[in-house]
Order: structure tokens, then C-alpha cells, then sequence
């Protein structure tokens, strides 16, 4: 039997004590259903800590995301409040902090079914998110990366613009004025509107509705790059504008 709840409490003591852990499948024989077992254990730690749910986040719904991190499966992860960064974030909270390029989704009403999801699409924002394994190295197996909440930790995203087809943004993530990464959103399952069909289906499939004012990160288009201390982050999404965040 595996601890569900004793391996949910290791990650969120490695994200408060900013010491990371070996990865949880070098002990416990974690297979797919119990990493997301274990992601949900984390959430109801935070929501007892008072932060509500915010979103959904994809994860590794593009070929340079698992290139670089050497797994070969989408995931999913939840976002909450605690998470979203307005014009700065604070890296010395952060272990090993990497920032990339998403599209952002507002959903605009409650969606029931994953037929819905679209036609309750309220805006779309060329967004950043920040995240920071749990794990050692920035290394894990699949289950590992679900357990940890899909390596969460911050979010943010520029004005909403009214919904469009986002299916060929050239995206652009430059730190200090220098380009760090450059892509198109349809490197994101070919469109990111396939992934946002995706979170809902899956969010429902785990007994959670989407809700007005939630976000949904639809994923990476580029590999992700470290995110060090007094840096200028901006990203920019063709026709989206941009975002920008300093640390
Ligand atoms: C896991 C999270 C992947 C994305 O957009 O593909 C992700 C990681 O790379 O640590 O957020
Ligand atoms: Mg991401």
C-alpha cells in the first residue's frame, strides 16, 4: 500500500522548506492512478490552508516539453490562488524556479461537459508559468511529475482578449531583452483549443467542474529555462500582446 498522504506531505515540505526531495518512485511503487491520487492529497492540503482552486494547468502537450524532460505523456495538474503572480515573483520561495511560454484560457461559466468547454471560453491571453519540481535535479518519471502537481508554482497571463482561434501564435519568451526561447502555439497538439478540450475532460473525469474565473494554461510551446533572481521575463504572443514579470 502506498501513503498516499505521507508522500503528499514530503512534497509540500520540500516546497516549504525549499529542499528537495528524491523522486517518490525511487521508494514507492507509484503507478499513474496513484501519482494523481497523490496530486489531489496535495490540493486538499492547500485548500485546508485555506488557497482555493484557480485552474487547470496541461502539462507536456508539446514535443519540446517532453524532449526536455524526457517523459512522453500529457498531464494535468490543478492551479489555485496561492499560485498567480501579478508583476513579480519571489524566486527565494522557490527551489529551482524555470519559466515558459502558455496560452491562457478564461473560462466565462461552469462547464459540465467537455463538449461545452469551448463555447465557455471568455478570453485568451498570451500568459508565463513558473514552475519548480519538488525533485531533486529537476528529474522524475512521469508518476513522479503528476504526484508533485505537475511541477506547479506560479502563473500569470497579459490582458484577455475576446476568444479567437489561437491555433498559430508565434510565441516569444525573452529574459533581460534577450530571446530564451521562440515557438508557435500550434506546436501545442497542434492547437491549443485540443488541449483545453483535454483539461475539461479530464477535470471532469476527476469529479471537478470547471468554474468562471478559472484559467487554464493549455501548456508549453518551448522548453522551459531557469528563472534566476532580479530578472526581467517577458512573453509575448503574436496579436495576444505580452506579459511581463520581474523576480
Ligand atoms: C512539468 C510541467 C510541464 C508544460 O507546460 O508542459 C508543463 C515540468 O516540465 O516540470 O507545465
Ligand atoms: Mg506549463
Amino acid at each position: 500500500m502506498v501513503d498516499v498522504e505521507g508522500l503528499a506531505a514530503r512534497l509540500d515540505e520540500a516546497a516549504r522548506d525549499l529542499a528537495a526531495v528524491p523522486k517518490l518512485t525511487d521508494t514507492a511503487p507509484l503507478d499513474v492512478p496513484t501519482a494523481y491520487a497523490v496530486q489531489r492529497a496535495g490540493i486538499e492540503r492547500r485548500r485546508r490552508a485555506g488557497e482555493r482552486l484557480a485552474g487547470v494547468k496541461m502539462g507536456f502537450t508539446s514535443r519540446a516539453k517532453m524532449a526536455q524532460m524526457g517523459v512522453d505523456d500529457v498531464i494535468w495538474g490543478l492551479l489555485t490562488d496561492a499560485m498567480v503572480a501579478e508583476s513579480s515573483v519571489d524566486v527565494s520561495r522557490l527551489i529551482h524556479p524555470r519559466v515558459e511560454p502558455e496560452i491562457a484560457y478564461l473560462i466565462g461559466r461552469e462547464v459540465r461537459s467537455p463538449a461545452e468547454v469551448e463555447s465557455a471560453v471568455a478570453g485568451v491571453a498570451v500568459g508565463f508559468e513558473v514552475l519548480d519540481s519538488r525533485y531533486s535535479d529537476f528529474k522524475f518519471t512521469l508518476p513522479d511529475v503528476i504526484a508533485d502537481n505537475a511541477s506547479a508554482a506560479r502563473f500569470g497571463f497579459g490582458a484577455w482578449r475576446p476568444p479567437r482561434d489561437v491555433s498559430n501564435v508565434g510565441l516569444l519568451l525573452e529574459v533581460d531583452g534577450r530571446v530564451a526561447q521562440a515557438g508557435s502555439s500550434a506546436a501545442i497538439l497542434g492547437d491549443p483549443a485540443r488541449s483545453l478540450r483535454a483539461a475539461a475532460r479530464l477535470a471532469l473525469g476527476a469529479g471537478i467542474a470547471l468554474e468562471p474565473g478559472w484559467v487554464v494554461l493549455a501548456g508549453a510551446a518551448t522548453a522551459a529555462v531557469p528563472l534566476p533572481k532580479d530578472a526581467h521575463v517577458r512573453v509575448t504572443g503574436a496579436g495576444l500582446g505580452s506579459v511581463e514579470v520581474t523576480t
